[in-house]
């Protein structure tokens, strides 16, 4: 499914349940090709609750939109940033770079090395530039990291995180029971 690509300057939600919530994790990503990878993680910081912005920062074909929106992302409210790029994969580390915000890079496969490209172009940073580097393609965890850093202060939040783990679990217990039936 397509994203609807919102600009950073755009705040409101589209999902009624977080419309007119200052975002606080911003999830960016080096093209919009990159959209479907970013898909269920940005739909799992909506089902836990988690106000936030989507848009393009590309470090190649747009680095000075990339670095304004590093520099004013704390400023604006933002706590945490999902950052995914292919390829030469060098956007969630000049973020990294470009802000003192946690940020989460996703390696994206993208082109004919696999995402293998994508993976080592972002999780060998170095000393003083860290970049949390997840699994490729792996959005999912990227945005259950941001609500475990989120949820470390707010307690509503860690209550609903808590809730999806359990579920989690659960859902895997099911399958594990169906499956010797
Ligand atoms: C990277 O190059 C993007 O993050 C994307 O994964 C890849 C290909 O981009 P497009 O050529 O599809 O725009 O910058």
């Amino acid at each position: 499914k397509k994203l609807k690509i919102r600009t950073y300057s755009q705040r409101t939600m589209s999902d009624d349940r977080l419309s007119g919530k200052t975002p606080i994790v911003a999830v960016t990503m080096g093209s919009d090709s990159d959209c479907s990878v970013l898909a269920p993680g940005i739909a799992l910081l909506t089902e836990l609750g988690i106000p936030n912005i989507v848009t393009i920062t590309s470090a190649h074909r747009t680095p000075d939109r990339m670095t304004q929106f590093a520099k004013s992302a704390a400023d604006k409210g933002i706590k945490v940033i999902i950052a995914a790029a292919g390829g030469a994969a060098h956007l969630p580390g000049m973020l990294a770079a470009s802000t003192h915000l946690p940020v989460l890079g996703v390696p994206v496969k993208a082109s004919a090395l696999d995402g293998v490209d994508s993976l080592y172009s972002q999780v060998q940073m170095p000393k003083g530039c860290p970049l949390a580097t997840f699994g490729i393609n792996n959005s999912i965890n990227a945005a259950q990291f941001a609500a475990r850093i989120l949820a470390l202060h707010d307690v509503s939040l860690r209550v609903r995180l808590e809730k999806h783990l359990a579920d989690q679990t659960s859902s895997v217990i099911e399958k594990a029971e169906e499956m010797e039936r």
